[in-house]
């Protein structure tokens, strides 16, 4: 439903969607009863001549239904919603399904970088892909993430994907995600990180599995990062100074 408007490229967009337009609906419809019945009142009970003004202390008890009522059935559609996010929760967040590769994602005012496992499929290997502002990924291949910040709160955001996960220094927090679309999709920073936060962006890319390979291999031959970067095998990362952003990563110590 609301692909019309955002692409949805993940497994668990469309649950995501569904239960925004659950909300939307129910909040919807209270929105238009609430305001009709409003209106109604004010219509009905206006200023008449000669028509004293009663007080109500709305204390009997056909008066308060008209609170009791619709406060039952308010929490009514409360408690659907809560049984929806649950859910959603628990498939999106508490669940992580098996890793099929694993990335890292770094936070730091004002980019993101990520490092890629590398053909071994291991983080902190030699063979290890660092990139600065994009980060490649497989088609339908389940990735888990571990996301750091280098200095304060940042929020990992791939709307395409509904996926947000906020990074918080001293902690590394464990995602996952799992794209179903080729394509390019944006990255941003949701929580207020500093005077760059507007410009803290990325790009994810999900690729067929033949053009992943063949940036894997372009990216990640010894050669290449070599040629790139001679400083490129002692844990230090790709020169990628033309990539958006560069100027504001650093490599870790
Ligand atoms: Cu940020």
């Amino acid at each position: 439903m609301l692909e019309r408007f955002l692409t949805g490229a993940s497994t668990y967009s469309q649950s995501i969607d569904h239960l925004i337009f659950l909300i939307a609906a129910l909040v919807g419809f209270w929105l238009v009863v609430a305001e009709g019945f409003l209106f109604w009142l004010i219509f009905r009970f206006r200023h008449r001549e000669g028509q004293p003004s009663q007080y109500i202390t709305g204390e009997e008890k056909h008066l308060k239904r008209w609170i009791t009522i619709p406060h039952m059935l308010v929490i009514a559609c409360d408690v659907l919603i809560i049984v929806g996010a649950v859910k959603v929760w628990m498939n999106v967040k508490q669940t992580m399904p098996p890793a099929e590769q694993t990335v890292r994602v770094y936070a730091q005012q004002w980019a993101w970088s990520f490092q890629d496992a590398g053909p071994d499929g291991m983080l902190d290997t030699g063979d290890d892909i660092r990139t600065v502002g994009e980060l490649h990924v497989k088609v339908n291949t389940t990735y888990h993430f571990e996301l750091v910040s280098r200095d304060v709160v940042h929020s990992f955001c791939v709307p395409s994907f509904r996926l947000k996960q906020d990074a918080v220094p001293g902690r590394t927090i464990a995602g996952w995600f799992r794209a179903t679309r080729p394509g390019t999709y944006d990255i941003q920073c949701t929580q207020m990180c500093g005077i760059g936060h507007s410009v803290m962006a990325g790009r994810v890319i999900v690729e067929t599995p033949e053009q992943h390979a063949r940036w894997v291999q372009a990216a990640g031959s010894p050669y290449t990062a070599q040629a790139a970067n001679p400083a490129s095998h002692t844990h230090a990362s790709l020169d990628l100074s033309t990539a958006p952003g560069a100027e504001f990563a650093e490599v870790r110590p």
